[in-house]
């Protein structure tokens, strides 16, 4: 499934990379679109494996602020 997510606190492309690194860590994901302007991230990933809670929960552990839309 495909999911958006509001992140708060990137300012850089290097924010973007921690968190685009943070979520392919996770088994099942797919695919990682991180819009730095808009503050949010397009995430593609396998359900079976992986909840829209964890995706949150790793980009919070990167050190933005993570919220499901
Ligand atoms: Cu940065």
């Amino acid at each position: 499934m495909k999911q958006t997510f509001s992140i708060k606190g990137m300012s850089c492309q290097h924010c973007v990379a921690r968190v685009e690194e943070g979520i392919k860590s996770l088994a099942g994901i797919q695919k990682v679109k991180i819009n730095l302007k808009k503050e949010n991230g397009v995430v593609k990933f396998d359900e079976s494996q992986v909840t829209p809670q964890q995706i949150a929960e790793k980009i919070t552990e990167t050190g933005f602020t993570a919220e499901v839309m």
